[in-house]
């Protein structure tokens, strides 16, 4: 039995502004929930997004209001039930809300690993590594300065795969910023692009036809969300990985756009997707297609990215690895021991459930009054 449910809002100022065609980050807040059971049991789900209503349909805001005046008290009023039927009810009765779902799903799996003694990933049907490969954002807006970071993070060994965000300039103007940082950062060097659904398709056949030209290996979300048929049509005509992010809401959708041809590879986003397990089917569905996958993230805190570090970890296929940097963007940590970062991976923890011990100090010190 659930005994509290409680969403706190948590502001961290980011290393340095991040800016994408949806919006330009300072400051991320991380919506985190935390459920305790009459037993004993504490487990921790997350629930953050991007920009505000910039990028999904739920904001920060929305999530904590609804799960405090929705889920909550649905939640403590169901009888014993496992993490099925307990979804199963959410699911009857609440409809949407994809992100809070997926924060309160993670934390029941939390809990239920916890009393199984076992790594999340176990529960999720096992992990076939324990590291992940994690690229990095490049988005200071900046060319030299992107050249740079990009150089410090080789160097350090944290990054050798580069995400750049466009979009938000000129089509010869960003194509100008990309190839100036990939024929600065090498050849051995992955370089990819996400367009973060700002190009009409005549602006993305003129930018994607460049791009590919230049050695760029992957374009994400290159027009609007529903415009499957323009993805569709930019999938077939080109030879370089075209890749769903905003159009990839879930299972269903997975489904649409694998049947349709609309992307070569998925960038799986746990609260995208609804929670953990309909992640995992996102996956299933890839594979089942033929589609490669990528591990996306929402720019979620230690929460969010080491839950889905451990469905990522299950993966059979992750030919694109991961994005799961969240945490590095961030000035301050939330954790008692920091997630760990070395030699271009991610290390997954071995702890029972997240495997992750939160600063709960620090997280009172930086949450919204
Ligand atoms: C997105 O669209 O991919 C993920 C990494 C990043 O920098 O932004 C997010 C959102
Ligand atoms: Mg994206």
């Amino acid at each position: 039995m659930y005994k509290s449910i409680e969403t706190l809002l948590v502001e961290i100022p980011t290393i340095r502004p991040h800016k994408m065609a949806v919006a330009t980050m300072q400051t991320q807040t991380l919506v985190l929930v935390k459920i305790s059971t009459e037993d004993g049991f504490v487990g921790w789900g997350e629930a953050t997004t991007i920009g505000g209503l910039g990028y999904g349909e739920e904001s920060p805001e929305s999530i904590k209001t609804n799960i405090e005046t929705y889920f909550a008290p649905l939640l403590k009023s169901l009888k014993a039930q496992n993490i099925a039927q307990t979804m199963r009810a959410l699911k009857k009765n609440i409809n949407g809300n994809r992100f809070a779902k997926c924060a309160i799903q993670t934390a029941l799996l939390d809990i239920q690993a916890q009393r199984l003694d076992l790594p999340l990933s176990e529960v999720l049907g096992g992990r076939l590594r324990d590291s992940l490969p994690v690229l990095w954002v490049l988005a200071s807006g900046d060319t030299e300065k992107d050249i740079a970071e990009g150089r410090k993070m080789i160097e350090a060994k944290r990054h050798n795969i580069f995400k750049l965000k466009i979009g938000s300039r000129r089509v010869e103007e960003d194509v100008e910023h990309v190839l100036a940082i990939k024929q600065a950062l090498g050849s051995d060097i992955s370089i990819r692009v996400d367009v973060n659904r700002a190009w009409s398709e005549l602006d993305a056949i003129k930018g994607i036809q460049l791009l590919q030209n230049g050695g760029v290996d992957l374009i994400e979300q290159p027009c609007a969300i529903d415009n499957i048929d323009a993805m569709q049509r930019l999938t077939r005509r080109f030879d370089l990985a075209i890749m769903a992010d905003e159009s990839l809401m879930g299972p269903s959708s997975a489904y649409r756009l694998a049947k349709t041809n609309a992307a070569s590879v998925f960038a799986v986003k746990v609260a995208q997707s609804g929670g953990l397990i309909e992640g995992h089917e996102v996956a299933k569905i890839a594979n089942l297609a033929g589609i490669d996958l990528y591990g996306g993230t929402m720019l979620e805190g230690a929460v969010g990215t080491i839950a889905s570090a451990h469905l990522f970890s299950t993966f059979e296929n992750l030919a694109y690895g991961t994005e799961l940097f969240g945490p590095l963007l961030l000035t301050q940590d939330i954790l008692k021991t920091p997630l760990q970062y070395t030699d271009f991976a991610l290390h997954l923890p071995q702890g029972k459930g997240l495997g992750i011990e939160l600063d709960e100090n620090k997280i009172d010190q930086l949450r919204r009054a």
